[in-house]
């Protein structure tokens, strides 16, 4: 599945930005077609086999895998897939690369569990540690679904539309304490194949999964380079399946980009785009734009 140079040329239309600047998310129906989801889901089931025999699944059997590509390197198709990675770099620019990733399994849960409320904003101290209101973007995540979340009750993701431009929403106390919903909350109901985009400020959180269908998706979450990723991938960088990735790819999954008599973090901080394979595609593709400082040639 992994093409050279996949990313597509068809950067994000003015209404998708304008829905996405209002909502902090956009589903992108048939993100993938048949095909690309049975591969896929095929990966996911090796996957969470192979983590069941190792005993690493969760009291109720499911799986939240980190590092989705070193852990399942078939997966490297979806980092640029042409359906939507255009969308990442419409948003963030050139100089990114994917800080947090993973493969989600979760079954049926057969017996209740205990109350606990998960509503979040994506970045984990990023919404302690930056004083501004709203606080900066910083990253964007997609999420590919593999099973049909087309019905609420699956398991769904679930969001607070518009909701990445407020800092806090009212909650509990401690997180086992039962609270109402946020207003305005809606599960997003998304067929296989279907990808859901999001604003890692947007509120959000997992259902639980009481229906009879096993849910599964896949997400990648993409930040700048000059922000530490927190995937692993040092292993799979050095190994024989990433020389068969594309470029892009690499520099996706965190590869080293300075030559010799570079400083690697001047490379992370943008200072050598005729280096930095998204910028090179996007220049030659014309892609870059004058008019948004992410992308300015
Ligand atoms: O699995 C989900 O539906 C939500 C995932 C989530 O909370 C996240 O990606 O931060």
């Amino acid at each position: 599945m992994a093409a050279e140079n996949q990313a597509a040329v068809t950067p994000m239309c003015k209404e998708l930005r304008e829905q996405f600047e209002r909502d902090g998310y956009l589903v992108i129906r048939g993100a993938l077609n048949e095909s690309e989801v049975h591969h896929y889901e095929q990966a996911l089931d090796r996957v969470y086999a192979e983590q069941a025999r190792a005993g690493r699944l969760s009291p109720e059997g499911s799986m939240h895998k980190l590092s989705a590509v070193a852990s399942c390197p078939e997966t490297v198709g979806l980092i640029d897939h042409p359906n939507t990675f255009p969308l990442v770099w419409s948003v963030l620019g050139w100089n990114v690369h994917i800080y947090h990733s993973h493969l989600d399994v979760h079954p049926p849960i057969r017996v209740e569990k205990p109350y606990r409320f998960e509503w979040h904003q994506d970045g984990g101290r990023q919404n302690r540690e930056l004083e501004s209101d709203p606080r900066p973007r910083l990253s964007v995540k997609i999420a590919y679904w593999l099973s049909d979340v087309s019905e609420t009750g699956r398991g769904n993701f679930k969001v607070v539309p518009g909701s990445h431009v407020r800092n806090w929403i009212d909650g509990p106390p401690r997180r086992d304490v039962r609270w109402p919903e946020p207003e305005g909350a809606v599960e997003v109901c998304a067929a296989p194949g279907d990808a859901v985009f999001f604003d890692r400020r947007l509120w959000h959180t997992r259902t639980d999964n009481y229906s009879d269908i096993t849910r599964k998706g896949i997400f990648f979450a993409y930040s700048h380079r000059w922000s530490y990723g927190r995937d692993e991938n040092d292993e799979l960088l050095d190994s024989a399946a990433c020389a068969r990735f594309n470029p892009v790819q690499r520099q996706l999954l965190g590869a080293r980009l300075a030559s010799a008599g570079q400083v690697p973090g001047d490379h992370q901080w943008g200072h050598y785009p005729q280096t930095t394979p998204l910028h090179v595609f996007l220049k030659a593709n014309d892609l870059l734009d004058p008019a948004y400082p992410p992308l300015k040639p």
